[in-house]
């Protein structure tokens, strides 16, 4: 067992006569981290607009493993904020402000780094802080080394300061287990990704269509990253049958897992548009799917499809009520948060997503909800997709590519559009839907889903060939 009160394996590097003084000190046992050495260099680099900026933070350990830290730094400017931050545990008190290790990050060996970011704001200027210390050290770059007095004990193996290599292709064997930082969404290396797969049609509805056979399809065939599972809340959905819709979705999540793709956990509200209506249910439903879900590294959860009708502070204090339920239980998940409009960032409501800059949830390692159907929202949408990407971590949970009304033709040029912008960005998407419905939007051809083959082009409409085109070129996930 590593422990931090132990002197670590560099102390045994110490010359012979140091080492023979601190033979005769072996009955002085244990020794303390003072005798640690010590040291850290600190990169601070910052994007900011007006009123807020992104700060990441990447620090560097020179000296000893240590198997947790605190970063400690000041604003030098008393209008600066952390507003949400990433990577560790950030708290601020006046000026001073410290970020501490997670579970996953902890363990930083000699010369290992790893960076921690958050969003702020700002009034008047805004500098750069400019001293660091790491548990309690000045960050100048080198290193200081008080000598030892004892003798170490047998040296001791450092804990792995990143994950294990993967042990498999699929995406959650290489990715693991994902958080949100800045904007993006990042694997377990701490690198940007972006998902690409499929959403359910309603589950209700569409249940023969969510197999072994057609999910080894989607995995497979289509190679794709992610399966949305739409539970509607109403429309003879969830509300009719907590218990036994509860349990769908669990076996999906299952199954999901089993073939190496992430579950996207879709509370598919859609009508009534206030999600206060479905409040009581969405606690119900998320600590239950939350708690027996917890260890898994493929979850991910929406918590609300498509608002609509109702302000941002509505669905802000909504989500401020329901994250809390999951984060009691699965305190690493990246939740994902529906906007106003449809989820339009407010645009289909004459808004934007300033509303949300100015008033984001008061949650760590989440997301936005961006929804479009590209026969129907084109470049005055797109436009605020990019002004708002660089602001706000955003995930498009579903998209068409037809009209809103999830029928007509194709729109082959728009879709484009809209998906290389969302690979640019590397925003994260699943379409709608992986069914057989009679409709425009549906991937697969009307019967197929009761015939039970789902592999390969014959089965797909026009927009599933289009999808599966898109979603099985390699991911070229970052695997350090
Ligand atoms: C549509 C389905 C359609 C169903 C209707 C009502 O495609 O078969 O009859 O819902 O349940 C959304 C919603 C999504 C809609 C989809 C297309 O999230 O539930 O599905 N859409 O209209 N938002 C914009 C479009």
């Amino acid at each position: 067992m590593f422990s931090t009160s132990r002197p670590s394996r560099r102390h045994l590097l110490v010359g012979g006569a140091v080492g023979a003084l601190a033979l005769a000190a072996t009955a002085v046992m244990p020794t303390t981290d003072a005798m640690a050495a010590t040291g850290c260099a600190v990169t601070y680099t910052t994007n900011s607009w007006q009123g807020g900026f992104t700060a990441n933070v990447t620090v560097k350990n020179l000296g000893d493993p240590v198997n947790n830290w605190t970063l400690g730094f000041s604003f030098p400017d008393g209008g600066q904020r952390v507003v949400q931050g990433w990577s560790a545990t950030w708290q601020q008190s006046g000026a001073a402000v410290t970020a501490r290790s997670l579970d996953y990050n902890g363990a930083l060996g000699t010369g290992a780094s790893t960076t921690v970011g958050f969003n702020g704001s700002w009034t008047g200027s805004n500098p750069n802080p400019t001293s660091f210390t790491l548990n309690g050290t000045v960050c100048t770059g080198g290193t200081s080394t008080p000598p030892p007095t004892v003798t170490p004990p047998p040296p001791t193996t450092p804990p792995p300061t990143t994950p294990p290599p993967p042990t498999g292709t699929t995406p959650v064997a290489i990715n693991g287990q994902l958080r949100v930082c800045g904007v993006n969404l990042c694997n377990q290396y701490g690198r940007p990704i972006q998902l690409r797969g499929m959403s359910t049609h309603g589950l209700q509805w569409f249940a023969n269509c969510y197999t072994d056979t057609s999910l080894n399809a989607l995995a497979n065939d289509w190679q794709a990253d992610l399966l949305r599972i739409a539970m509607y809340v109403q429309e003879q959905g969830y509300e009719t049958n907590p218990a036994a819709f509860t349990n769908q979705v669990n076996t999906l999540v299952d199954k999901a897992e089993a073939r190496g793709m992430y579950a996207l956990i879709d509370f598919h509200t859609l009508t009534p548009g206030d999600p206060t209506y479905n409040l009581d249910r969405a606690k119900t439903f998320f600590a239950t799917v939350s708690a027996r879900n917890a260890a898994k590294k493929n979850v991910i959860y929406e918590i609300t499809n498509e608002p609509n009708g109702v302000s941002w502070s509505t669905i802000r204090n909504y989500a401020e009520q329901v994250i809390p339920v999951i984060r009691a239980n699965d305190p690493d998940a990246v939740i994902i948060v529906g906007t106003r409009g449809w989820s339009s960032l407010g645009v289909s409501d004459g808004g934007n997503s300033d509303e949300i800059v100015n008033n984001p949830v008061r949650a760590e390692n989440i997301m936005y909800t961006f929804h479009f159907y590209a026969a129907s929202h084109k470049d005055n949408y797109r436009n605020e997709v990019q002004r708002a990407a660089a602001r706000l971590p955003l995930f498009v949970t579903e998209f068409g590519t037809v009209t809103y009304t999830g029928d007509g033709a194709v729109d082959t040029a728009s879709s484009n559009a809209w998906l290389d912008l969302l690979d640019r960005l590397k925003i994260s998407y699943a379409n709608w839907t992986f069914s057989d419905a009679p409709e425009g939007s549906a991937a697969l051809r009307p019967g197929t889903c009761a015939a039970g083959n789902f592999t390969g082009t014959s089965v797909l409409t026009e927009s599933g060939a289009y999808l599966r085109n898109r979603i099985r070129t390699p991911d070229n996930f970052p695997t350090s």
